[in-house]
């Protein structure tokens, strides 16, 4: 007998639930943030990672291992072969190449399509009734990518989406009131705001295709525009709309400071898989198929407020939006469109 036979008598066979797992495929910065904020938030007691750069998964997953008795004992293991995955109850993609210097977006969403379908079909195969949540950019192209390969029902495909962009500009509100991010309510929804550069075939068009509910935004119920009728607009002469500019900008400034972003994305992106997990129907600013939404007729995922919960997206919120508000989500929804039908599967 061995020495663990002598210490422990075998009452059953442990067998896992796998009820909270989690896979995260890509550990690259954002993949990693995302692990690090699950385990260290203890949403997930059970984190797979997957990579194809088989030295880093392994670095990365020791690195993580040795940290497990300050994270609950967290479960942490990783593979280049996705049966290592199964029966997660959420998969969060962060896989995916970075732009290169002079390549166009739609170059760019090719490229990306291309490794998702070495990784989408995989993961549904292992957990064919799991969760797909979608990081990789641009985002909400990628989550309708995602969907068509995955064969998974709508609600079960999410992308982190405008989720980020509006934490940002709860954070810009409360710097410029003094009060607390989450006791300042605003949501930015419609197109992720990290890419927003069109290379439109021949012509280069910058757009800021998120979207501010500025008529929205309040503290404690008292909504700023009942203060400043004005306010997110060009007439406003404090010109509070400069933080939906910042919110756009704050990406490329700190990938132009630090290389890349992680933190908020990670922490944005735990956010959403406790929701999930805990079934809590909470609402978060995240891309999902907005068809018949809005007037929007195109088959597109942008973000819209969704509660969610272990099916998903389970409903929208029918925000009021104002004539420009819808112009700006039809415009990006034509937009993403086009790429989408130029795209080989
Ligand atoms: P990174 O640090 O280059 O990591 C990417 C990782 O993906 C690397 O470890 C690669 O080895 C891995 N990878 C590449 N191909 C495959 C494959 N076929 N299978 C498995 N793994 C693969 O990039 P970083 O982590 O900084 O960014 C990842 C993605 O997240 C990029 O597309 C970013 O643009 C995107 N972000 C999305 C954000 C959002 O708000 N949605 C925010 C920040 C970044």
């Amino acid at each position: 007998t061995t020495l663990k036979d002598q210490l422990l008598t075998t009452v059953t066979e442990s067998v896992s639930t796998g009820k909270n797992k989690i896979t995260v495929v890509g550990v690259g910065q954002v993949g990693m943030a995302c692990a690090f904020s699950i385990l260290t938030n203890h949403v997930s007691s059970d984190v797979v990672l997957i990579d194809v750069m088989a030295d880093k998964l392994k670095g990365e997953m020791l690195d993580l291992q040795h940290g497990s008795a300050f994270m609950k004992n967290a479960k942490v293991s990783a593979s280049t072969d996705y049966s290592v995955s199964v029966n997660s109850s959420l998969c969060i993609v962060t896989a995916g190449a970075r732009q290169r210097e002079g390549e166009t977006r739609l170059d760019l969403v090719q490229r990306n399509t291309d490794i998702f379908k070495g990784i989408i079909p995989e993961l549904v195969k292992y957990s064919p009734n799991t969760i797909l949540l979608i990081v990789s950019n641009p985002v909400d192209i990628l989550t309708y990518v995602a969907w068509k390969l995955s064969g998974l029902p709508k609600n079960r495909v999410i992308g982190s989406g405008t989720n980020l962009d509006s934490a940002r500009f709860r954070f810009l509100l409360s710097q410029k009131l003094n009060v607390a991010p989450t006791s300042c309510h605003g949501w930015i929804i419609g197109e992720h705001g990290d890419t927003s550069v069109y290379y439109n075939y021949e012509t280069f068009v910058f757009l800021f295709v998120s979207v501010p509910l500025w008529s929205g935004v309040n503290v404690a119920g008292v909504r700023l525009r009942d203060l400043n009728e004005y306010v997110g607009t060009d007439k406003d002469e404090e010109h509070w709309n400069e933080l939906h500019k910042q919110v756009i900008q704050s990406a490329y400034q700190v990938i132009k400071l630090k290389g890349y972003t992680s933190w908020a994305i990670g922490l944005s992106v735990s956010q959403l898989a406790s929701a999930i997990l805990r079934n809590s129907n909470q609402v978060h600013a995240v891309s999902t198929l907005v068809t018949d939404h809005h007037g929007i007729k195109e088959e597109v995922f942008l973000s819209l407020p969704c509660t969610l919960g272990e099916d998903g997206v389970t409903h929208i919120v029918q925000q009021k939006l104002t004539d420009n508000e819808l112009a700006s989500l039809h415009t990006s929804s034509a937009m993403m469109h086009k790429v989408q039908e130029s795209l080989k599967f």
